[in-house]
Parts: structure tokens; C-alpha cells; sequence
């Protein structure tokens, strides 16, 4: 396929670049940090979505490359950023179990010279049930170098409550789709308030995404949700639209 072969040179031409979508604390009313979203312009077709060449990168190996790539530039990038400010990167089941993986995170942040506590991983549910193996020793090795892991769309996949005791998540990011319906089902607003009740005795913060309205903040803030993330507070914005922000945010 045309995307496929063209993915392959994307970095070398220098078409791949970041996004970034802040988090908002809600109890001191601050930009905490970003989570990195990839973006890809292709020369002809314009911008290609991620959800369209993820799969691609995945599916032929492209994703190492791809992966490392964002993790260095997210890593670059957030140094420049205020001490106090984390950014987060989005990983693909396959980068995750790859051997090399901590070696590439070690590497990035020394290149970057950034505090490892300021790199937090995202990953899915879906990944800790992979064909790849185990993801235990992985996250206990990122836990022990200082870098976070937040468990990414819970509520999709197949959630078991024997990941949150066993594996040591520092936050967890409620789905968009609860977040949608939770002021129109009841049953939704219950998943929701016990999710974040159950996460502040396992000592997890919790972050709701997907945050459009007014009224879905103030609801959050009622359940005492750490943090919230969407269109509400901010779309992903560049690189340059991020100092602008916590300029406007302060
Ligand atoms: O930003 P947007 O809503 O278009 O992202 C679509 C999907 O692509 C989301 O599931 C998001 O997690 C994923 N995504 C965005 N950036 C990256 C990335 O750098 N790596 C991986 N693996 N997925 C990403
Ligand atoms: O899978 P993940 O949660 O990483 O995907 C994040 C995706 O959600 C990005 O593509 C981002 O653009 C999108 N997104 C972020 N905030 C909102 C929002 O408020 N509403 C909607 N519909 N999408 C959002
Ligand atoms: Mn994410
Ligand atoms: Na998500």
C-alpha cells in the first residue's frame, strides 16, 4: 500500500511531528503536564490521523522506530518546559515488550538531561492481556527508574481489578465515552464516582478525558476527580501554542 511506503520515510523527511493536550488539575487549578499525540503530514494527502497509520506502523515494525522517535522528542521538548510540568507518551503494545525499550527511555532522558519523574507512559489494558508476554517486569523496571505509567481508556478493554492491585500504576485515565454519558446515565455517573473513589484508597490519581462541557467539569470536581483532559480545556495544541497556554493558565 502507498500510506505504507510513504510511512517509512516519514521521519527522515521530517513530516512526523507532536501535539500536546494539557492536564488540568482540579484541586489547585493548574496545567500539571501534556500528553504527547502524534501527528503525521504527509505531503499529498495532508494530515494523516494516528488512529489510520498506528495500525500501518504497527502491523510492519515501523512502530520501533516511530516510537522512539516520539519518546526523544517528547522527552527534548518537555525540558524546555517548567520544572513542574510532565509530559506523557502514548506506547503501542509491541514497543512495550521490546527488550530495548528501557535503554531507549534511559537514553532519551539523559539526552534531554530530564528528571525521569517528569516522563509518564500511557499504555492500555488491552496490552497487559498481549500475546507478547508479561507486562510486570516492564512496568516494575520503569517504576524503580522513576518513570510513571498511567493505564490509558480504562473502562474499554478488559479491565481487572487484579491489575490495580498487582501492577503499580501511578494514575488512570477514566474513557472518554464515560465521561460523555455519565451526566445523561445514571448507571455511567455510578462507574465513574466508584472508579474514582476506588482509586484514591489504591492511593492512584485519577484522570478524566474526553471533558467537552461546563457541566461534566463541575460534576468531576463534585467527585473529586484529580485531573480532567478534552476539548473543554484545551484541544492538543504545538509545541510553541504549550508555553502560550500555561502563560494563559496561570
Ligand atoms: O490524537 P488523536 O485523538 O487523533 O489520537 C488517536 C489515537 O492515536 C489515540 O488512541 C492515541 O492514543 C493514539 N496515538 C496518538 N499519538 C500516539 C503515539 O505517539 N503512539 C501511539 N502508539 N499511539 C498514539
Ligand atoms: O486513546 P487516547 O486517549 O490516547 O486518545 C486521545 C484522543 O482523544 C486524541 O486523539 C485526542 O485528540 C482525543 N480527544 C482529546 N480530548 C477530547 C475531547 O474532549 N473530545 C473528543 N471527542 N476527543 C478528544
Ligand atoms: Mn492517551
Ligand atoms: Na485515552
Amino acid at each position: 500500500k502507498a500510506l505504507q511506503s510513504d510511512l517509512a520515510g516519514a521521519i527522515a523527511r521530517d513530516e512526523l511531528f507532536l501535539v500536546f493536550q494539557p492536564f488540568l488539575d482540579l484541586d489547585e487549578n493548574r496545567i500539571t503536564g501534556f500528553e504527547a499525540l502524534l501527528r503525521w503530514q504527509h505531503p499529498e494527502r495532508g494530515l494523516v490521523s494516528p488512529s489510520e497509520f498506528i495500525p500501518i506502523a504497527e502491523e510492519t515494525g515501523l512502530i520501533h522506530e516511530i516510537g522512539e522517535w516520539v519518546i526523544r522528542r517528547a522527552c527534548a521538548t518537555v525540558a524546555q518546559w517548567p520544572d513542574e510540568i510532565r509530559v506523557a507518551v502514548n506506547f503501542s503494545a509491541a514497543q512495550f515488550h521490546n527488550s530495548g525499550i528501557l535503554q531507549i527511555i534511559v537514553q532519551a532522558l539523559s539526552e534531554a538531561k530530564l528528571a525521569p519523574h517528569r516522563l509518564e507512559i500511557e499504555i492500555t489494558e488491552s496490552m497487559l492481556l498481549s500475546k507478547y508476554g508479561s507486562a510486570e517486569p516492564v512496568l516494575n523496571a520503569l517504576l524503580e527508574l522513576g518513570v510513571t505509567v498511567a493505564l490509558d481508556d480504562f473502562g474499554t478493554g478488559f479491565s481487572s481489578l487484579t491489575y490495580l492491585r498487582k501492577l503499580p500504576f501511578s494514575r488512570i485515565k477514566i474513557d472518554q465515552s464515560f465521561i460523555r454519558d455519565m451526566l445523561v446515565q445514571p448507571d455511567c455517573a455510578a462507574i465513574v464516582k466508584s472508579v474514582i473513589s476506588l482509586a484514591r484508597d489504591l492511593r492512584i490519581a485519577v484522570v478524566a478525558e474526553g471533558v467537552e462541557t461546563a457541566g461534566q467539569l463541575d460534576y468531576l470536581r463534585q467527585i473529586s476527580c484529580d485531573e480532567v483532559q478534552g476539548y473543554l480545556i484545551s484541544r492538543p495544541v504545538s509545541a510553541d501554542g504549550v508555553l502560550a497556554l500555561l502563560e494563559t493558565k496561570k
